[in-house]
């Protein structure tokens, strides 16, 4: 009888001990935990951890200290870190179909970028991520990009000319800013504020969030609001550890990633609303381009595009409103 009772004892303590077992998982971004991406993996994090009443607890690293995007995207990949909320930067070196929608001057404004990744385009765009080893679970945003410059100020796109600029490992930004003129170094986020500061790059090229995050006001002097890019933000998830989720916490996922993105997009607008005056502020010289003359000096890269990628698909994407 004794026998029995032990047991039945070690079966409950053990159940129990099951029962409550606490799923751990990381997730990784390359800017400060100040910041519109920031913002993005706390709230993810909190909402996981609410709708599994603490069964999945999911642990935020910030400042890339886990890694470059790149990096981190491939430790997701390979399934030794769970999650990264990153930007499109490296994705293309993944999952080449992403590549169209770093094209410059795409996406009319942020309202048609939400639309288009939200919408059918974007929603087919994010199947693409399964085939790879990735279970991409919504679009976030970065934000419009914008370029800065410790050299001179850039009124026009001549002014851009032999300015040495660290680009991120995309290769249509590097094919875009070549046509600009400029002398492309790609780089990863997290040794571009060291490069700025020790000139070993003039420039670089970021959403105002971005910009502010990393305190780029102290390396820069000149910003101007080229806008010359959308840059889509992505909740990447490693498939096999998605997979193994119960259909129940997968929807948990889905829908911790969605309420995570609507705080993320509005972050990204209250930066944007902000940001001139606070960089001003800071002592950036601030100028308003005329938008016009970039796109136009990108003409001949742009037919590129339109052959690289397919008129069709472009002006498909065009056609969102
Ligand atoms: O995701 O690499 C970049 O410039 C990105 O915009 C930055 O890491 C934020």
């Amino acid at each position: 009888m004794k026998f029995r009772l032990a047991a039945t004892a070690l079966a409950v303590a053990t159940l129990s001990a099951v029962s409550f077992a606490q799923q751990n998982m990381r997730i990784s971004i390359s800017v400060a935990q100040n910041s519109h991406q920031g913002v993005a993996i706390d709230t993810f994090a909190k909402e996981v951890e609410a709708r599994t009443k603490g069964r999945i607890k999911v642990q935020p690293f910030y400042s890339g200290s886990l890694g470059g995007e790149r990096e981190s995207i491939e430790a997701v990949q390979l399934g030794t870190q769970e999650l990264t909320f990153t930007s499109t930067g490296p994705v293309p070196n993944f999952v080449p179909e992403a590549r169209i929608l770093d094209v410059p001057f795409l996406f009319r404004d942020k309202a048609h970028a939400r639309m288009t990744l939200d919408g059918a385009i974007g929603q087919e765009m994010l199947a693409k991520f399964e085939a790879k080893g990735f279970k991409a679970l919504a679009w976030g945003e970065n934000g419009i990009r914008h370029m800065t410059n410790s050299k001179r100020a850039v009124n026009a796109p001549e002014d851009l000319k032999g300015l040495k600029m660290r680009t991120m490992e995309n290769p249509v930004h590097i094919a875009a800013y070549k046509g600009f003129g400029i002398v492309t170094t790609p780089m990863a986020f997290p040794e571009v504020f060291t490069a700025l500061q020790q000139g070993t790059v003039d420039g670089q090229e970021n959403p105002l969030s971005v910009i502010m995050a990393a305190k780029f006001e102290q390396v820069q002097k000149h910003l101007s609001l080229t806008g010359h890019v959308y840059s889509p933000a992505i909740f990447l998830m490693n498939k096999a550890a998605f997979d193994k989720l119960s259909a129940e916490d997968k929807g948990h996922f889905l829908e911790a990633a969605k309420v995570a993105v609507r705080a993320n997009r509005a972050r990204v607008d209250e930066d944007d609303a902000k940001g001139v005056t606070e960089l001003r502020a800071k002592g950036m010289q601030v100028i308003e381009v005329d938008k016009s003359k970039f796109v136009s000096a990108l003409g001949p890269v742009n037919a590129e595009f339109e052959k690289q990628f397919g008129k069709a698909n472009l002006d498909r994407i065009r056609a969102v409103k």
